[in-house]
C-alpha cells in the first residue's frame, strides 16, 4: 500500500479591480449571481438589469461582486465589458451548479452560475451576503422526477445569506419550505410572515419568522456565524406592491407554460429557463418587469444587509 500525494492546484480565481479594492479595504460585499443574466432574462434585459443590481449596490453603501466562471476561470466581479459579453452569449453558455464547477473549470470554459454555485463561490471569496431573483426548489411531480434544486441544499451547507423574492409557484412551494425546515435552513420574511411566490407578493404558504429592519437580519447573520453554525439564511423579500404581476395573469402562464413542459418532455436543469421564458411570452412580457424589478428590490435589500453586518 502507498499514499499517492496529491499536487495542490493553483485556484484559477481572478478578483475585478473594484471587488479587489473593497476586500483591501474591508468594504462591505454584495455577491450577484449569473444565471439569472445567461438564463433568466434576454438581451438587452439582462445586461441592463445586471448593471442596475450593481448600481443598487453601490447606493446603498456596499461593492457589488456579479459571480461566473469565465475561461475556465472564477470571477469575482465581472468589468463592464465581461458582463456585457457574457450577457450577449446568453443562453449559450451553460447553466452552471455546484456539481458542474470542477468541470467547467478543467475544461476551461464559461458557466453561469445559479444560486447553488454562487454560493460556493461567493463564500470562497469571503463574501456573505448574495442577492438574486428568486431561488430553485422541490418541483411538482417530485414523488416520480425527484427533481429537487441543489440551491436548497446550498442554503443548508454554505454560510450565505441569499436575498430572494422566495419561488415561482410553479415549484411545490410548501415541499420546498419543509424541505428547508428539515435542512436546519432559517427562512426569514422581510416585513412580512407570507412567504412570496417571486412575480406575486404571496404564494399561500407562511414564514415562521419575519423581521422589519435590514440591521436585525445583519444581527441574525451575526449569531449564526457566532454559534458556529455553517449553513446559510433564506431572506423571503416580496416584490413591492406596485410591480407585482396580476395573480390570475401569472396563475393561468404558469398552467400553460406547465401544460406545455410536459408536452415537450423537458426535464433536468433546463426545466426552470424553460418556464421562465414561457412565462414571459405568454405574459407578454408584464413577467419580465416583475422579474426586474423583484431583482432590484433585493439587491436593495442586500445592500443594506451589507453595509449593517459592516457594523455588527
Ligand atoms: N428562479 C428564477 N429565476 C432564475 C432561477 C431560478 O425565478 O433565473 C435560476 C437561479 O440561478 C437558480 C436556478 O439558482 O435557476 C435554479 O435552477 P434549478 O431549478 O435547475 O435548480
Ligand atoms: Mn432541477
Amino acid at each position: 500500500m502507498y499514499y499517492r500525494f496529491m499536487k495542490q492546484i493553483d485556484l484559477p480565481i481572478d478578483y475585478s479591480p473594484a471587488v479587489q479594492l473593497a476586500k483591501q479595504e474591508n468594504l462591505p460585499l454584495v455577491a450577484l449571481e449569473s444565471t439569472i443574466i445567461a438564463h433568466g432574462m434576454p438581451f438587452p434585459e439582462n445586461v441592463d438589469t445586471a448593471r442596475a443590481l450593481e448600481k443598487l449596490i453601490i447606493e446603498q453603501g456596499a461593492v457589488p461582486a456579479t459571480i461566473a466562471l469565465w475561461n475556465g476561470r472564477i470571477q469575482i466581479g465581472l468589468d463592464d465589458a465581461k458582463l456585457e459579453a457574457f450577457a450577449r452569449k446568453g443562453a449559450s453558455i451553460p447553466k452552471v451548479s455546484r456539481r458542474d464547477i470542477p468541470f467547467v473549470l478543467a475544461r476551461k470554459t464559461h458557466g453561469a452560475t445559479t444560486v447553488s454555485a454562487t454560493m460556493v463561490l461567493a463564500h470562497m471569496a469571503g463574501i456573505p451576503i448574495f442577492a438574486t431573483g428568486g431561488i430553485g426548489g422541490v418541483h411538482r411531480g417530485v414523488a416520480t422526477s425527484w427533481d429537487i434544486s441543489a440551491d436548497l441544499l446550498e442554503l443548508a451547507r454554505t454560510p450565505v445569506t441569499v436575498v430572494s423574492a422566495g419561488a415561482k409557484s410553479i415549484l411545490d412551494i410548501p415541499k420546498t419550505l419543509e424541505f428547508l425546515e428539515t435542512q436546519g435552513v432559517l427562512v426569514v420574511g422581510y416585513q412580512t410572515h407570507a412567504f412570496p411566490a417571486f412575480y406575486t407578493r404571496e404564494s399561500g404558504s407562511l414564514v415562521n419568522h419575519r423581521v422589519n429592519t435590514p440591521e436585525e437580519i445583519a444581527h441574525l447573520i451575526a449569531i449564526q456565524k457566532g454559534l458556529g453554525y455553517t449553513s446559510g439564511m433564506l431572506i423571503a423579500n416580496p416584490v413591492p406592491k406596485d410591480k407585482e404581476a396580476n395573480p390570475d395573469l401569472i396563475q393561468q402562464a404558469l398552467q400553460n407554460a406547465l401544460k406545455e413542459l410536459d408536452q415537450e418532455g423537458i426535464s433536468g436543469k433546463e426545466v426552470t429557463p424553460f418556464l421562465l421564458r414561457k412565462i414571459a411570452s405568454l405574459t407578454q412580457g408584464k413577467s419580465l418587469v416583475s422579474n426586474i424589478e423583484l431583482a432590484k428590490n433585493n439587491a436593495t435589500l442586500a445592500g443594506q444587509i451589507a453595509v449593517a453586518y459592516q457594523n455588527e
